[in-house]
């Protein structure tokens, strides 16, 4: 090695949090590296004049002048910004500027993201709920089957239903259905947008090899589990937890009893949304479970059509998350949507365009606010359908691109993240935001959002105040310690590879975070790496989603 490589090593002995590497010699970059494709930028947070990208002999292979970008906001810092943009050889580098200050390596390569792509896809296998994860699969991670006992209805509980299966939820053990169904839509239409990029994917699952891709017949394990949680009437349960959050024990450890809440129009209408976005993506490989994804989709519908008032009843006593919502015409018109796109019959149409009387953001995409969800179908629907509707999204989403755009433009680090974004999850949001910018480009033809896409993930990677990875696994300086119950529990040190962690939240409401983030801390930095903080640090699977259709599309872009 070349001292100037083993350099670059002592520095990267030098974690998280020690000030001297932090404060004074700081190069962010993607800690996995740049597309050869597009925009490459990284981010000094000291004064220097000209940069230099080295190869890992310490072999200059390209020199530029580093632009004062000036005091970013929203993460305190005096930003200055390295652009290697203009190369794109393939290989394994770090940068160096004239200030002594330098980088994490990193990689320049076609399909760079690959990696993480598979681990985030793969982070859903490692979530699965019931029917435990073997050696062959899980390696080291591997446990026992949990949460198999049948569960009583909370209203009733001479009722005793099975409702094993699905992934949990989060760092908890809870199984629920809006967040289930949006974690789900957002995997199932990367595979519809991007497919050549999962159909050569193998992430050793069990089902691998089979007549689904990967991606699909993970999906398959939580739209089994959705359907389980349909009422004979069709309504659907809104989630199915045991009455307080367990301990921090492995969860085949966690046999206190679990009930099945109260039905809600929400989780009734995400069902049946999902249910019918998924029998248009299985057709193709499974006619039979498609009929049957189908079947269940309008069983909801029928009990949306029947009862058109908002239901949600949470228990009091019941301490598990809640994901209560204040309207469900967002939802009703996700439900509406994506049924006529899987049936194309008018009856659906007529009534998504009634239920876009009411008023709901139209390009949201998260668990709480749907109605992107429903645009998003509509514009991809192939068939017969309203042009003129189908371009009032197009311009929503185009719009909302390029009001992301005005914020990451003036942000340091190019997060499209303003203040308010840095709440709890705020991963989401900046995986939301990029999946705006894709859409934008993919479905409204603004090619320039690929770098803005692209530029998300790569802060999400590394590219941020704190030089950290916010998916475990991925880079030198990743999240290690999220707050979850089998990562804590199972006495391993590493961490399952491929979660994505809730990240920076200004308003830090857990004890841990509080005692952690000084008073003050720019959001972009209202951060840390502990098991405790869960308003910082837990992990969804609805975090992990938006980052594997983002993922997706980047590496589907370079090809
Ligand atoms: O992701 C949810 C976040 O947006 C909310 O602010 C927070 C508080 O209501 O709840 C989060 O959802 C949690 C859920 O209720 C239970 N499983 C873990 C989720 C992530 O923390
Ligand atoms: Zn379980």
């Amino acid at each position: 090695e070349s001292s100037a490589a083993s350099d670059v090593y002592k520095r990267q002995a030098l974690r998280f949090g020690k000030e001297v590497f932090m404060k004074k010699a700081a190069i962010f970059t993607d800690l996995i590296g740049y597309e050869t494709i597009g925009r490459k930028t990284a981010v000094l947070t000291s004064q220097a004049q000209d940069f230099t990208l080295n190869d890992i002999n310490g072999n200059s292979v390209f020199a530029g002048k580093v632009t004062h970008f000036g005091v970013d906001k929203l993460s305190g810092d005096d930003v200055y910004i390295a652009d290697f943009s203009g190369f794109e050889d393939e290989g394994e580098y770090y940068i160096t500027a004239d200030n002594g200050a330098v980088s994490e390596r990193f990689f320049i390569g076609k399909s760079v993201h690959s990696k993480v792509l598979d681990d985030m896809t793969k982070a859903f296998y490692y979530l699965r709920c019931g029917c435990g994860l073997d050696e062959k699969h899980a390696g080291k991670f591997s446990h026992g089957r949990c949460h198999t006992e049948p569960a009583m209805l909370w209203d009733d509980h001479s009722v005793s239903l099975d409702v094993s299966g699905g992934w949990h939820d989060a760092g908890d053990y809870g199984r629920y259905v809006t967040a289930g169904a949006c974690a789900l839509a957002h995997l199932l239409y990367a595979y519809e947008m991007f497919p050549r990029t999962f159909d050569r994917q193998n992430i050793n699952i069990p089902e691998s090899g089979g007549v689904l891709p990967d991606i699909l017949a993970e999906c398959k394990v939580e739209l089994d589990w959705l359907l389980k949680m349909q009422r004979a009437d069709g309504a659907v349960y809104h989630k199915a937890t045991t009455a307080h959050h367990a301990a921090f024990i492995m969860p085949e450890e966690d046999t206190a009893q679990m009930y099945v809440l109260p039905i809600s129009s929400m989780a009734t209408a995400d069902h049946a949304a999902v249910c019918a976005l998924a029998a248009r993506i299985y057709k193709k490989f499974e006619e039979e479970y498609s009929a049957k994804l189908l079947s269940a989709a309008e069983k909801s519908a029928q009990w949306l059509i029947n009862n058109p008032d908002f239901y949600f009843d949470n228990p009091k006593e019941c301490k598990t998350g809640i994901y209560g919502e204040d309207s469900d015409k967002d939802n009703r018109f996700w439900a509406w949507s994506e049924l006529f796109t899987a049936t194309g019959n008018e009856k659906y149409h007529d009534l998504m365009k009634t239920a876009l009387k009411d008023s709901f953001p139209i390009t949201a995409l998260g668990y709480g606010s749907v109605g992107g969800l429903g645009a998003l179908g509509y514009m991809l629907y192939s068939g017969s359908k309203d042009a003129a509707l189908s371009d009032t999204f197009k311009k929503a989403f185009s719009d909302e691109a390029h009001r992301l755009k005005t914020i990451a433009d003036s942000c340091g680090y190019g997060a499209a993240m303003d203040e308010k974004s840095y709440c709890w999850g705020s991963s989401m949001n900046l995986m939301k935001h990029a999946m705006i910018f894709a859409i934008s480009d993919k479905i409204c033809g603004e090619r320039k959002f690929y770098d803005y896409a692209a530029q998300q993930l790569h802060v999400l990677l590394g590219l941020n105040a704190l030089g950290f990875s916010y998916v475990s696994g991925e880079g030198e300086n990743s999240m290690k310690n999220p707050h979850m119950r089998p990562t804590a529990a199972d006495g391993i040190d590493e961490c399952i590879p491929g979660l994505v962690s809730g990240g920076p939240n200004r308003y830090p409401s857990d004890e841990a975070a509080r005692k952690l983030i000084k008073k003050n801390t720019p959001p972009m930095k209202c951060y840390a790496d502990d098991v405790g903080a869960y308003s910082l640090n837990e992990i969804t699977i609805y975090w992990n989603s938006p980052a594997v259709f983002t993922a997706a599309y980047i590496i589907d872009s370079e090809e």
